[in-house]
């Protein structure tokens, strides 16, 4: 059974996807990944939404950027969006975050899918106790990254 459901608004979106994607095989979380357009495709959007077994959606799309907000729309579940970079950059994050009262969907930043699921484990590991301890594990992972990279970065800057 999927935990998570990743809708993105077109198959130009997958390089965002894809990072969303790493970190919930990381986590072995179990998803599922469909292309369905607000706009374009608005009955498809509601059916995947409406049959889906998962407990949080990843909502990924650019441009005028509905798609997280209509997959809400749709659902009682949380809805994390994420939106793309383009030409503007505003247009899509506006989209994503100025949701009207009662319809929440949690932004995350540009092109960030990585942060969008590691939320989306966050929200699991809530009633889960092994996700807990490995998103423990990972956060001791970055911070020894950032004290690595510290100390390589004062390694070069002496050579
Ligand atoms: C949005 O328009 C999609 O999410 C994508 O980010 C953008 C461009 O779509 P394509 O022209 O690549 O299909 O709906």
């Amino acid at each position: 059974m999927t935990r998570v459901s990743i809708i993105m608004g077109s198959k130009s979106d997958l390089p965002v996807a894809n990072k969303a994607i790493a970190i919930l095989k990381r986590f072995s979380v179990p998803f599922d990944i469909h292309v369905a357009s607000a706009h374009r495709t608005p009955q498809r959007v509601e059916e995947l939404v409406k049959q889906s077994e998962s407990d949080v959606f990843i909502a990924i799309a650019g441009l005028s950027a509905a798609l997280p907000g209509v997959v809400a729309s749709f659902t009682t579940k949380p809805v994390i969006g994420v939106p793309v970079s383009g030409a503007l950059n505003l247009d899509a994050l506006l989209s994503v975050v100025q949701m009207p009262p009662g319809i929440p969907v949690a932004a995350v930043g540009l092109d960030r899918g990585d942060n969008a699921a590691v939320l989306a484990v966050e929200i699991l590991a809530l009633t889960d106790d092994g996700l807990k301890a490995c998103l423990a594990d990972y956060r001791c992972e970055q911070a020894e990254k950032v004290v690595a990279d510290s100390e390589k970065v004062i390694e070069d800057v002496q050579c």
